[in-house]
């Protein structure tokens, strides 16, 4: 057993403790309750998973073991020379709950580099789909493939016990952390670079390397790729992606194919896609414009148009944020420190003063601030990385590491299957009567 998982297997058994004795002690208390609003609104605010690997405030935005992301930033280890955290580091922190040492992150980089091999099998799946098929949908046909590789079926079909889940699911969590970058990787340069592909860089470390075999060597998005695959990661559990991926693993589906689920909903336009919506959006805008920096005054009427049309400003709004949110501010920061200049970012800016304002004018919108995806792309596109239907693979490869810590947690603390209970309109208006027997079983 290596040190990750003697240290995740320390840290798994005192938790468990710590739950068993907690669910003695309370188990029967009320941590809220449920509206007729809720049911029917999408479960907005009520507490029904957890979720060990972050947590999300309303106010204070995300924080991962208890740590924000300006923290992760200062203290998560650097590449030599680095300015921007490794992800690798999240990864860790995720897993293990401590913030990990210089020493503890080259250890990560260096399994996922021993683990990073794909085989050739996935490459001809994904090759066998039409070119102008959305990267997604090649990144998640891409997994399926992956999926003959899960130590854990294996390890299920042959019997074994479930207090030993965690281990199998763990190693299965950690293949396909290192595989992604290669298959992200090799989608862009099939789709968008002639097909002619890069080789991984053994030296390098997993986001650097993904930008590497993506063919971008600047240091500047090398710098970009270690912050986008950390402040990505996680945002607590109840959210699509995050939430899929530890329903489906519930029933025991292998890492595989719970993942893949859980980035089908990341490729929705209200989630993931978003940010691909977003420079698409900015896109059209110029184009109709005329103009490559269009005015505050340009931007106002633009916004307008969209609401008028029926349709969503992307990169605005939040299920749970109500701020700007912390991941939007460290690549402002970003932006500031590396291209203060570049058109495309200060029209993201722009945009960021002219759209609140708006939206809280329309009295609905519970917030009415940029979330994640309102910044990401104008930092890609400063770098060449203009394919925007590409983004949202990013941002999967990122989200893999909180997911899959998740997965390895679920395991290692027993959760059972989650199955909550639905109801129909005809017994909920059979309750509002006073006929509460018709809920059945
Ligand atoms: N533009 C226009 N209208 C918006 C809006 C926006 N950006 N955000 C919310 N609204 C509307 C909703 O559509 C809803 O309208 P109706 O009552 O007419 O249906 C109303 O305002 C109330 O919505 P809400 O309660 O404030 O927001 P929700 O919790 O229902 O939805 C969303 C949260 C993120 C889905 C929403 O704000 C949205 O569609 N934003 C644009 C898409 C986007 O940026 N998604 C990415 C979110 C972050 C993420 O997951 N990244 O991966």
């Amino acid at each position: 057993m290596g040190i990750l998982k003697e240290r995740f297997k320390a840290k798994a058994d005192a938790d468990n403790a710590t739950i068993k004795e907690l669910l003695k002690n309370h188990g029967t208390k009320k941590i809220g309750e449920v509206t007729l609003s809720q049911i029917y609104q999408g479960m907005r605010g009520i507490t029904g998973l957890v979720s060990e690997t972050s947590l999300l405030d309303a106010q204070d935005g995300i924080r991962f073991r208890g740590y924000s992301i300006p923290e992760l930033q200062a203290k998560l280890p650097k590449a030599p020379n680095g300015t921007e955290p490794l992800p690798e580091g999240i990864f860790y922190l995720m897993l293990v709950g401590e913030l990990p040492t210089e020493e503890d992150v080259q250890y990560i980089t260096s399994v996922l580099q021993r683990r990073s091999h794909v085989p050739n099998h996935v490459f001809s799946v994904i090759d066998a789909l039409p070119l102008s098929t959305h990267p997604m949908t090649m990144f998640v046909t891409g997994v399926m493939a992956l999926q003959t590789e899960s130590n854990f079926a294996k390890a299920y079909a042959k019997g074994i016990s479930k207090k030993d889940y965690w281990e199998p699911i763990m190693d299965d969590a950690m293949d396909l952390i290192a595989r992604l970058p290669r298959i992200a990787a090799y989608i862009y340069r099939r789709k968008y670079k002639n097909n002619e592909h890069i080789e991984p860089n053994g030296l390098l470390d997993w986001a650097g390397n993904l930008a590497y075999m993506m063919g971008y060597e600047q240091p500047g998005f090398m710098a970009l790729m270690r912050l986008y695959m950390t402040i990505h990661a996680d945002h607590e559990g109840g959210n699509v992606s995050a939430h899929a991926t530890h329903l489906v693993g519930s029933a025991l589906s292998d890492p595989y194919l719970s993942y893949a689920a859980g980035m089908n909903g990341l490729a929705g336009p209200l989630h993931g896609l978003a940010n691909q919506e977003v420079i698409k959006w900015i896109f059209e805008m110029r184009k109709e414009l005329g103009t490559d920096l269009p005015t505050k005054e340009q931007i106002g009427e633009y916004v307008k148009k969209t609401l008028s049309e029926g349709k969503v400003v992307p990169g605005y709004g939040h299920a749970v944020l109500r701020r700007t949110d912390p991941r939007f501010e460290a690549q402002m920061e970003f932006g500031k420190k590396h291209m203060p200049d570049d058109p495309l970012v200060q029209t993201v800016w722009n945009i960021y003063e002219v759209v609140p304002p708006i939206l809280k004018s329309l009295g609905k919108i519970k917030n009415p601030w940029p979330n994640v995806d309102a910044h990401s792309g104008a930092l890609l596109v400063h770098y060449g990385l203009v394919e925007y239907e590409f983004y949202t693979v990013l941002f999967a490869v990122s989200r893999a590491l909180g997911v899959l810590a998740n997965l390895c947690w679920d395991r290692a603390l027993g959760f059972p299957l989650e199955r909550p209970k639905s109801v129909t309109t005809r017994a909920v208006k059979l309750w509002l009567e006073g006929k509460e027997e018709i809920w059945g079983d």
